[in-house]
């Protein structure tokens, strides 16, 4: 048996840089880490990026991130991959080829549109190649607004959540569909998860501060979970329960919205585990 079969399993991440490391590349590497996971990174655009937002960004070429997507995966196959900040057209088709000529599995995007606060995250032009890539993916986790732009409709109630997931699955074809922060009541965390079937709705109690990096954090749980072999509701909903306790235990940190406690919310992905597997 070789080192890597007895090792962690390896996730990786292709993903802009967040200098204030609560969202993007920094953020995901920090969740594989505390899920017990071996990660890797493709970075596709460094940010200038605090708490407050992001001021500025350079996005590296997009053959340079194929070039170190490509050497990455053959020297240390990932048994997931995640897409977050892609930016522009060249770098998502050149993620999209290398992904499907190396045959990387299962795939998470996170079709990273804008911030919270609605700074642009993705050129204009992008979203055509971004619908491409969300037809290629074992999971889609978008957040409202970016799933309104991706099923092409205005959502404002928890039906017109359900009719974007299935469109979203039927017209673009992930094979999963989960929308974060679905249902904007105050109070509720409320995500729609869609199989290509039925919705479910995944209800947390929401905290009354607003963070930086949670649906990347999301994204990049369910990520680990599937590489550690768990099934998509599993890992989901271990995924949900991991983000929902960062949220909680997020110190104040920084000028602007807070960062999450990563490494404090590992215990609630494992406790999440041992009771789906006592159902
Ligand atoms: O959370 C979206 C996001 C993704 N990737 C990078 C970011 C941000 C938000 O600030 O900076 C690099």
């Amino acid at each position: 048996m070789t080192a890597d079969s007895e090792g962690a399993p390896a996730v990786l991440t292709i993903a802009g840089s967040d200098p204030s490391g609560g969202a993007g590349m920094q953020a995901d590497l920090k969740t594989f880490a505390a899920l017990g996971t071996y990660g890797m990174s493709v970075l596709t655009v460094i940010t200038d990026c605090t708490t407050e937002g992001v001021a500025d960004l350079q996005p590296l070429s997009a053959s340079f991130v194929a070039r170190q997507l490509d050497r990455a995966a053959t020297d240390l196959r990932p048994q997931a991959v995640k897409t977050g900040m892609l930016f522009e057209t060249g770098i998502i088709e050149a993620v999209t080829e290398t992904v499907e000529r190396q045959g990387l599995s299962p795939l998470v995007v996170d079709p990273v549109m804008t911030t919270r606060r609605g700074e642009s995250l993705l050129s204009s032009d992008a979203v055509a190649a971004m619908r491409q890539l969300v037809g290629r993916a074992t999971l889609v986790t978008p957040s409202r607004p970016e799933a309104e732009e991706l099923a092409r409709m205005s959502v404002n109630s928890r039906l017109e959540v359900e009719e974007a997931a299935e469109t979203i699955h039927d017209r673009l074809g992930p094979n999963h569909v989960f929308i974060t922060g679905g249902h904007g009541d105050g109070k509720r965390a409320a995500d729609l998860w869609f199989d290509g079937e039925t919705g479910t709705w995944l209800e947390k109690k929401r905290e009354p501060y607003a963070v930086h990096g949670a649906g990347d954090s999301f994204s990049a749980a369910v990520t680990a979970g599937l590489a550690s072999g768990l099934k998509v509701e599993t890992a989901l909903r271990a995924a949900k329960a991991f983000v929902t306790e960062a949220i909680r235990s997020a110190p104040s940190r920084g000028e602007g919205n807070r960062p999450l406690a990563h490494h404090e919310a590992a215990l609630a992905f494992r406790r999440a585990l041992k009771e789906s597997r006592s159902e």
